[in-house]
């Protein structure tokens, strides 16, 4: 079972991720192309010659970037942790690397380093901070990986030593407490190299957390597929890394946004099933944060924040018997939390056989009526109703509080 070891992992349930990098000047668009994949990758989806997409360092001057404004905002959403992509696959270094001057402070008119502001405002607003790092494709190193592509003269050895392991070392002792180590495609990393990243990794922050993607199995939690969901609750630590639409780098042309209740739902979800849910932001190249992103991450933030009790801290549900068309439960111990995502006047459960000692309205703690029972069919049954303020309501939460710690769930009989 995956066990990072770190309570506020465990805890946490709602994370952002935000994927920033000289990908985001392109904004899905290279001489006129467009690619129609996630925007990150377009250097490798279109082909760019290396010495060609490194002159796109030159354009990069985010005057809007506002670390400050962008933690204080996902504080704000109710997100308690932060990953940044410090490196991603095209290889340039969001930070003051003095392993390659391939980063933005000595390749961009911009100059200065973004790691360090976002420390500081991570610092600033309490909130923990990791790094997406890309460990086996670097598309800019003449020894970095790149998938789909002819890998067989590559000195993965050489790059490890030159960049990789020497890279990961100034982002663990010069950005204070790193949260997490967020690798990704370990493609051609073998489980000795893999052990060696998670080495140093717990040499120098021993509560640093090492990504699934760290691969050879290595890592402390599980990570999904991106965008992927288990089908099942999955027990243990882990998250699922996600896009706001379908894109990570801004696209400029990607308007496919999921609307405010889908991503409540998804993330009520991933927290019902027991995993954290790593919901991505793709700053423009100048630093501003797409609008349609932060309206929906505002909307979702209310529901969080009125409903808090009903995701943060809580463990993942076993299987109930049925799926509800207006709902989903979320737990801790001695109490089962009702998502309720459409108008109703009542809610009404069956099969759990739960001795219930109270029930609130979660946003305002209001006591509510409830009654419990036996069906015509024999089944458990629990009503409780929703007062009449409530009733056009969709998106909040009722707490059962029960006698026993854990939901007691009973087979459909009849
Ligand atoms: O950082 C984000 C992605 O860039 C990264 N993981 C998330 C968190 C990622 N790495 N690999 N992949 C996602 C999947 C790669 C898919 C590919 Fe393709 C299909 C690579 C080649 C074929 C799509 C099409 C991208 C390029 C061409």
């Amino acid at each position: 079972m995956y066990d990072t070891k770190q309570q506020w992992f465990k805890d946490a349930k709602y994370g952002l991720f935000i994927h920033w990098g000289l990908y985001s000047v392109l904004a899905g668009e290279y001489q006129g192309k467009r690619t129609d994949r996630i925007a990150e990758w377009i250097m490798n989806h279109l082909n760019i010659p290396v010495e060609e997409y490194e002159k796109l360092a030159k354009q990069f001057n985010p005057v809007d970037f506002d670390a400050d404004a962008i933690v204080k905002k996902a504080k704000s959403w109710g997100m308690k942790y932060i990953v940044f992509t410090a490196k991603h696959h095209e290889g340039f270094a969001m930070w003051d690397s003095r392993c390659s001057d391939y980063n933005v402070v000595k390749a961009t008119p911009y100059g200065r380093d973004i790691v360090k502001q976002l420390r500081e405002a991570c610092d600033k607003y309490d909130m923990k901070l990791g790094f997406y790092y890309s460990q086996a494709q670097d598309w800019h190193d003449p020894d970095g990986y790149m998938y789909t592509k002819d890998n067989s003269q590559k000195n993965y050895r050489a790059y490890l030593e030159r960049i990789c392991f020497p890279q990961l070392r100034e982002l663990l002792t010069g950005y204070g407490e790193v949260a997490l180590i967020w690798f990704d495609t370990p493609m051609g990393t073998t489980a000795e190299e893999s052990r060696e990243m998670v080495e140093l990794v717990k040499s120098i922050q021993p509560n640093c957390i090492v990504s699934g993607r760290i691969g050879n199995g290595l890592g402390e939690y599980m990570t999904t597929g991106d965008n992927f969901i288990p089908r099942l609750p999955f027990e243990g630590d882990w998250e699922v890394p996600a896009t706001l639409n379908d894109t990570w780098g801004y696209n400029k042309y990607d308007n496919n946004w999921k609307s405010p209740d889908e991503i409540i739902h998804l993330l009520v979800k991933i927290n019902s099933r027991g995993g954290n849910y790593l919901l991505n932001i793709g700053p423009k190249a100048t630093g501003e944060v797409p609008q349609e992103s932060i309206q929906i991450l505002d909307t979702v933030g209310e529901y969080v924040n009125s409903n808090e009790e009903a995701i943060f801290g809580t463990k993942r549900v076993g299987i109930y018997a049925y799926e509800l068309d207006w709902g989903m439960l979320t737990r801790k111990d001695y109490r089962i939390y009702v998502h309720v995502f459409k108008p109703r006047i009542r809610i009404e459960l069956l099969n759990i056989g739960n001795k219930i000692k109270r029930a609130y309205l979660v946003p305002d703690g209001r006591e509510l009526k409830f009654e419990t029972g036996i069906t015509c069919e024999g089944c458990s049954m629990i009503e409780v109703e929703i007062p009449d303020d409530y009733h056009d309501r969709k998106n909040y939460s009722v707490c059962l509080e029960t006698e026993e710690a854990e939901p007691v769930f009973e087979p459909i009989v009849s």
